[in-house]
């Protein structure tokens, strides 16, 4: 029987300051996502988006949490609720999540409800860390927050809606990454996360970084969670995000790590995020996205 893959919208744009990327999950269906499944031999089912205000419907006071300051910080945590609860239940009828954003904040919604019922590993393919808090953030946007939410990183250890208590920090691994913060940094050193920079990529290949990722995300657990931001690869491969970084990974660098996640068969769950298409060249980043994810999901060239 074919794998059923449940594809869920979460149209945010809260958590950064470029608007558009909520318009990333029609961009991403608009530019052939269904059939790149089907080539995948999996078989889509829509779920539709999460709702989300848009963000002129909202307060537009800037949210403080504490010391910090994380803006938007109820509308994320009204769609990362909803969406915890769509994935899980995904899930718990043997399908498999895929949510296309929106921003990275969506990510503390897909990755709660993936972790919900069982342990599980994550690999964040980006070339930042997401690893701030509302009072580390050097720009309160939530979308550089979501992996300290999960972890219960400072303030976010309050609040169990955040967190992901089934996901262990020695299962995390980030790949790619070439911009953090100050504290993001001091974090990463003392912690026990696994980081693949891109200067690894350089020294060691791709694949054999993706190797050691799946390794360390898979110890001790069955199944991960990919996390694909876009911003992970060069813009001049995917021009179409809020916050590009040179020196990202080529595009064919990028599907033969997702052919690598495809061959371990321990994909849980999948997010596709930070689709900007009003940034975007004649929507390549959201096709981009369709590609990856088939790769992902198992589509090979022969
Ligand atoms: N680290 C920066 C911040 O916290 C940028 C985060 N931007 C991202 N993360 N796109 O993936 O604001
Ligand atoms: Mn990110
Ligand atoms: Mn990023
Ligand atoms: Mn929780």
């Amino acid at each position: 029987m074919e794998q059923i893959v449940r594809v869920i919208g979460a149209p945010t744009d809260y958590g950064a300051n470029r608007r558009g990327v909520d318009m990333g999950p029609s961009a991403i269906r608009y530019a052939g996502l269904a059939d790149q499944l089907r080539a995948a031999g999996v078989e889509p089912v829509e779920a539709g988006d999460i709702r989300a205000p848009y963000a002129e419907e909202c307060d537009p006071e800037t949210r403080s949490l504490r010391t910090g300051t994380a803006r938007f910080f109820d509308e994320t945590k009204a769609v990362c609720t909803q969406l915890a609860e769509t994935v899980e239940s995904a899930l718990a009828a043997g399908e498999l999540p895929v949510v296309l954003g929106g921003d990275h904040s969506v990510a503390i919604g897909s990755v709660s409800g993936s972790a919900a019922a069982s342990p599980i590993g994550a690999i964040w393919f980006d070339a930042h860390a997401d690893l701030n808090t509302p009072s580390t953030s050097p720009s309160g946007n939530i979308h550089g927050m979501p992996l300290a939410a999960l972890l219960g990183i400072g303030e976010f250890g309050e609040l169990e809606w955040a967190t992901a208590p089934n996901l262990r920090e020695e299962n995390v691994v980030l790949v790619g990454l070439r911009s953090a913060d100050e504290a993001e940094r001091a974090l990463l050193e003392e912690r026990d996360l696994t980081v693949l920079t891109m200067s690894d990529i350089d020294r060691r290949g791709i694949t054999a970084v993706v190797d050691d990722a799946l390794e360390a995300a898979t110890d001790g657990v069955d199944e991960i969670h990919v996390s694909l931001d876009l911003d992970w690869l060069d813009p001049t491969a995917a021009p179409g995000v809020g916050t590009p970084v040179r020196g990202g990974v080529t595009y064919r660098e990028a599907h033969a790590a997702m052919e690598q996640v495809a061959a371990r068969s321990a994909i849980r769950s999948l997010d596709l995020v930070e689709v900007n298409p009003t940034l975007d060249r004649s929507n390549e980043t959201a096709e981009l996205a369709t590609e990856l994810a088939a790769s992902a999901l198992g589509k090979r060239i022969l």
